[in-house]
């Protein structure tokens, strides 16, 4: 593989660890947990995993450990640091015993059911220290949920002598992690499972984890992108750049990138929903912020749009979940359909009146990306829905009728954009380089232990790394009671943006100033090498959920 001088350079980086994790470790219990709510239920479906103590990691006495065999699985979208939680991990592993082999279970949760794997040597992990990406054995987005699978995997594991499993997946990902730790346990079977916080959207977080893996470096790099869109705007002086970021259904990275950038507009589509604001008032908004610079002879500008806004949107909301159900209750007759006309005309005669209204006045575009495939929970895929460019259409036509009445006189031209794929897999910064090799470390030292249904958690992240508490929290903790194609399950709470919490606080306090006076700021690229404050420093939000 031919290698950039950065690569090369970025492969001798040593990530940092905390202290804790620098040498032999001694485990310290913490007091027993419960779940954030419906203790009775969850308990009742964890019976063997349910209540176990949080973990925190302290320098002990050297141990001796059999050697044993170890599986990981890379589950759902990219995250940059994937990689490195493979390498601490692995790192981990060795020190314990350096006859402890490591599997990488190949294409996501399917490698373990269909047993295709590899053993990853020094040679493979050093190849991929400090990179994007997770193409050291691919991801994939097939659900670990039935006994069958799980019967499947422990023949395979057997087979090669695996007694642990790392799950490294987002929230679901996680639960699914936790149930398989659960039924592995019930049936004695002799394999542990521990999980850890990946995704960029940020939407798994709480007490004690207090970021994902991959939000910074994303962030940073979108960041950089809206910085250099900003500045071009600002030189140009000619466009409204309607930007569109993914995140799923949380705005935690349109918030982020906010903070990093002081674009002139930012929707967070959990105001939206506190405030059940409309489509048509949510383009109102916009409109007003556009005639207010006009005035101000500044035709230019940028919108920050998250990507999961549609679902936020109270009629959208109902359209959305009316659809879902005649997606999945319809299917057999809609996939027979071959117009897109015919379909849309099929789904509109099996809405309520009110849905039928909003889906009519959609244009033909948007209304046929709101019935495309839906993803392996059955929702729509966000992420293809164009928002940004419905809201353009929106706010063209809402310009138009202010111009006639006199409340508009300047020129519209706008640009569209989505950020997401360039960010999943950018080589992870310093922050996220260090976090996820330390938590793929932590999840070393959970196996080595016995421990099962914990996920590798890293706290008192906006000190310095060597400052980090390591440790491990019991997954059934962060779960609660939700409605899952119509059945209550347990699920780990999803982290959306709070309204009353430090970052969006004082992203509201600024933005009428960024409105209508221009105070971009440009990020620049993400650097690797140079001084802490530049290149260490972790996200904004991080930063001021933890008062700093
Ligand atoms: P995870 O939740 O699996 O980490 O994926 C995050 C994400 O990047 C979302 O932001 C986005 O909506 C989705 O994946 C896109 O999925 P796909 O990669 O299947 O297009």
């Amino acid at each position: 593989m031919i290698k950039s001088a950065l690569q090369i350079a970025r492969e001798a980086y040593q990530p940092k660890l905390p202290n804790s994790l620098k040498g032999s470790v001694k485990i310290v219990d913490g007091a027993k947990t419960k779940s954030i709510a419906d203790q009775a239920e969850i308990e009742a479906k964890f019976p063997n995993t349910y209540g176990m103590p949080i973990i925190t990691f302290e320098e002990g006495e050297k141990k001796d450990y059999p050697a044993t065999g170890v599986g990981v699985i890379l589950s759902g979208g990219q995250a940059p640091g994937g990689h490195n939680v493979i390498a601490g991990l692995f790192d981990g592993l060795k020190s314990l015993n350096a006859d402890n082999k490591l599997y990488g279970f190949m294409g996501g949760p399917s490698g373990l059911t269909d047993n295709e794997y590899l053993e990853l040597t020094p040679e493979i992990i050093n190849h991929y220290r400090n990179t994007g990406g997770f193409d050291i054995i691919g991801s994939g987005r097939t659900k670990l949920e039935e006994v069958e699978q799980y019967n499947q995997g422990l023949e395979n594991c057997k087979a090669l002598g695996i007694t642990a499993l790392v799950v490294i997946g987002g929230d679901d990902s996680n639960t699914n992690a936790c149930v398989l730790a659960e039924y592995y346990k019930s049936i004695d079977a002799g394999i542990q499972v521990i999980g850890c916080p990946k995704t960029i959207d940020g939407d798994l977080k709480n007490e004690m984890i207090e970021t994902s893996f991959g939000f910074d470096t994303a962030c940073k790099v979108y960041s950089e992108l809206i910085g250099n869109i900003q500045r071009d705007a600002n030189s140009a002086k000619k466009y409204w750049h309607f930007i569109k970021l993914m995140g799923r259904s949380a705005s935690h990275i349109g918030l982020e990138c906010a903070l990093q950038t002081q674009p002139n507009i930012c929707i967070i589509s959990e105001e939206v929903e506190e405030k059940k604001q409309t489509l048509n008032e949510v383009v109102k908004q916009i409109a007003d912020v556009i005639a207010a610079r006009a005035a101000n002879n500044e035709n230019f500008g940028s919108i920050l749009i998250p990507e999961g806004l549609v679902e936020f949107i109270p009629e959208m909301k109902i359209l959305m979940s009316e659809l879902n159900d005649i997606m999945a209750h319809k299917e057999a007759e809609f996939v027979l359909i071959e117009s897109k006309q015919e379909k849309r005309e099929f789904v509109a005669a099996e809405l309520s009146s009110e849905s039928a209204t909003v889906y009519d006045s959609l244009p033909n575009d948007i209304a046929d990306q709101l019935i495309m495939d839906r993803d392996p929970h059955g929702n729509v895929q966000v992420s293809r829905i164009e928002t940004e460019k419905l809201l353009i259409v929106m706010v063209e036509s809402r310009l138009k009728k202010m111009r006639k009445k006199e409340k508009y006189a300047g020129k519209f031209a706008a640009q569209n954009h989505f950020f997401g794929y360039e960010g999943r897999c950018a080589a992870p910064s310093n922050f996220d380089a260090d976090y996820c090799y330390s938590l793929g470390y932590t999840a070393s030292v959970l196996i080595s232990e016995g421990k099962t249904g914990y996920m590798s958690s890293i706290r008192n992240t906006t000190l310095t790394a060597d400052k980090w508490i390591a440790g491990g929290v019991p997954t059934t903790m962060m779960m609660n009671m939700e409605r899952r194609h119509g059945e209550m399950k347990p699920v780990i709470q999803k982290a959306l943006v709070e309204l009353d919490a430090a970052p969006f606080k004082k992203f509201a306090s600024q933005r009428e100033d960024w409105a209508i006076n221009t105070k971009y700021i440009y990020p620049g690229p993400i650097q690797y090498f140079g001084p802490s404050e530049v290149c260490d420093a972790p996200t904004k939000t991080l930063a001021l959920e933890q008062g700093k």
